[in-house]
């Protein structure tokens, strides 16, 4: 078969120009580039897109940087587009510092397909805008996801009180959007919460814990932390157990590896939105897959949520979307 050239791909034809035929379809090679390598939710995308490699009969790798950031981020994609995949899965890191990065692969005829997070507003094949040629994006409905957080610390706090956002750092699609959505939940239908500032932690838990002790210090009577991701919320976790406040505070988590579900187990955080990372994975396979041999495919496949709580921790069908390690 042949691959799509630049200039099909500066055509727009990269659908239909790089299709292979049936036979060759074996040989199609795909990487996988997580935002990093050692988070239990990327390790959980990937034994998803291995689901679907072994289903298809074809191989995905997984190469990535061992923190969640461009600058370290961009020469493992170089090298990926070095050795010329047919497809790359990327959850870019930064809106739009992985644009002309990304462009790069655009450009060499190598489909791009983002996962989790997107680049510039996340609408692909529009025509408009420098990001638009990624083929398709496989994400939880991560606004969606901020707002049921905020409903559920709402309840929990009685409608009323302090609480704040532990969050990464600003230009992460994801965790920008989760925390918009917890926000816009509470202005919408809880007017009696106040959204005090948000702590950036750069995805750092350790520092998550300790910016608890410092928002504690200034507002004592804070009521809640939402952990916009899984360190920002095993931080938020840490630091509120090590105020002793375990029984005051209450913990919203977005995520759910094995630790965190402890932290429900044992009343330390009351919810854990877990996204479906394996399925993100499958889905995001299947997709480029498609598209390298024809098919069309949608701009955007959403996956769903488990929330789950310690009504439903111990569940039999709760255990299959705690993430692996
Ligand atoms: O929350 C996930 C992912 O969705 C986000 O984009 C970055 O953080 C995680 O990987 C969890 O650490």
């Amino acid at each position: 078969y042949f691959k799509t050239t630049a200039l099909a791909a500066v055509m727009g034809l990269s659908g239909l120009v790089g299709a292979v035929h049936a036979e060759d379809a074996k040989d199609i090679n795909i990487t996988l580039v997580p935002g990093l390598t050692t988070d239990a939710f990327y390790i959980t995308m990937n034994r998803g897109a291995q689901a679907a490699a072994q289903a298809l009969g074809i191989t995905v790798d997984f190469q990535g940087a061992e923190e969640f950031d461009p600058v370290l981020q961009t020469p493992v994609l170089d090298a990926v587009i070095a050795r010329g995949p047919d497809a790359i899965l990327i959850a870019p890191t930064d809106t739009t510092q992985m644009i002309e990065p990304l462009r790069r692969a655009h450009d060499q005829g190598i489909t791009v397909v983002t996962v989790d997070t997107f680049i510039d507003d996340g609408k692909y094949q529009t025509g408009s805008g420098d990001g638009d040629f990624p083929m398709s994006y496989i994400a939880s409905d991560n606004t969606g996801g901020g707002r049921m957080a905020a409903r559920y610390m709402a309840e929990a706090i009685g409608g009323e009180g302090q609480v704040y956002v532990s969050n990464v750092r600003p230009g992460i699609s994801t965790t920008d959007q989760r925390e918009e959505g917890f926000k816009a939940e509470m202005a919408e239908n809880y007017p009696n919460v106040t959204v005090l500032e948000t702590q950036y932690n750069e995805n750092d838990s350790s520092l998550a814990a300790s910016q608890f002790a410092a928002v504690l210090a200034r507002n004592p009577d804070v009521k809640g932390v939402f952990g916009a991701n899984l360190f920002s919320a095993l931080g938020a976790g840490n630091g509120v157990e090590g105020a002793g406040k375990a029984d005051d505070v209450t913990v919203i988590a977005f995520d759910a590896p094995q630790s965190i579900v402890d932290n429900i187990s044992s009343g330390l955080v009351d919810a854990a939105i877990a996204q479906h990372p394996a399925e993100i994975g499958y889905f995001g396979v299947m997709a480029a897959y498609a598209v390298l041999t024809g098919e069309s495919v949608p701009t955007s496949i959403g996956t769903g949520f488990t929330v789950i709580t310690a009504d439903n921790v111990g569940d039999e069908n709760i255990a299959k979307f705690i993430y692996s390690e």
